[in-house]
């Protein structure tokens, strides 16, 4: 958002703020269920649904003492969501950065409230107060340009949890210079990844136009390896003309029929949640 609309209060994520791994370990909702939580019996008033922190008091934080974040319980106790405490990664125990000895793992949900380092899990029927969950990753109107204007949204804006749909180009990056081979098409390489729950993502298209016209990339093996929740890696052969200033857009389509509709995201503040067309810039094709 800050490199293609205008400057944000935020962290550049560029392409690579995406978790694509194998997790194992038991659901949130079997821990809470053996820990005595009747399901049925938790409270809610039908306005503000109950909530399931996750927290690590290990040390300080940027903005705040500790780290925590929370999903809703309906979610945590949905063995669909398959809301899980990990403890391992890719086979193998956690790696101490990325959590260990166990972490909450919230597929399809920002990253933030995959809580490492876990400490404690307790019920809530608020949100989690810590400062990750109520003073960032909200999507902010466009009037909040600052940290003042900001202030009285805080509240009133949802805190983020599903993701939206999203492609990202990994070949040709931007800036770069490619020679067009004698069969006139470049070959494209990226991933893609769907929104929220409702993977996989099951067609991606990419333009060498500016999005006039646009051809569809093959998923790898056929999108099969593509679960629920994972990304896809995609290739493309798209013609291009020669010249300077060239771009490549692409867009994603999941199984719910959510896709990339524009070619840019509205702004927000904390830029959080873009996912206008997926774009290589500034390409030079001789
Ligand atoms: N304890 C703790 N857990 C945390 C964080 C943190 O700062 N402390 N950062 C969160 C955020 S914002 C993200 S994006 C993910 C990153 O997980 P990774 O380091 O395994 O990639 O961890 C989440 N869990
Ligand atoms: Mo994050």
């Amino acid at each position: 958002m800050r490199t293609r609309i205008k400057e944000v209060l935020g962290v550049d994520w560029f392409d690579g703020a995406v978790m694509n791994c194998t997790w194992e370990g038991p659901r949130v909702r079997d821990i809470l269920l053996a820990a005595g939580v009747q399901e049925d019996r938790v409270v809610h008033d039908g306005v503000s649904p109950m909530h399931v922190h996750f927290a690590n008091y290990g040390g300080k934080t940027q903005q705040d003492e500790w780290y925590g974040g929370s999903i809703p319980f309906d979610r945590a106790m949905d063995p669909e969501m398959e809301v899980i405490l990990a403890v391992k990664m890719n086979g193998l125990p956690l790696p101490a950065r990325h959590g260990f000895p166990v972490r909450s793992v919230v597929p399809g949900v920002l990253g933030a409230r995959s809580v490492k380092w876990l400490d404690r899990i307790s019920i809530s029927d608020k949100e989690s107060p810590c400062f990750y969950q109520q003073h960032d990753y909200k999507v902010l109107p466009p009037e909040a340009v600052d940290a003042a204007t900001a202030e009285k949204y805080w509240v009133l804006c949802p805190s983020m949890l599903e993701m939206p749909v999203n492609s990202c180009i990994a070949y040709p990056t931007s800036e770069s210079t490619i020679t067009l081979p004698s069969s006139g098409s470049i070959e494209v390489l990226g991933y893609a990844v769907p929104q929220g729950h409702h993977g996989p993502v099951i067609r991606v298209q990419v333009s060498g136009d500016e999005g006039k016209t646009w051809v569809d990339a093959q998923l790898e093996d056929g999108g099969e390896t593509g679960s629920r929740w994972t990304w896809v890696l995609w290739n493309a052969s798209i013609k291009m003309e020669r010249g300077k200033g060239k771009k490549i857009f692409a867009k994603a389509t999941d199984a719910g029929g959510n896709s990339q509709t524009q070619e840019r995201s509205t702004w927000n503040l904390r830029g959080v949640g873009y996912n206008g067309y997926e774009a290589a810039f500034d390409l030079t094709v001789l």
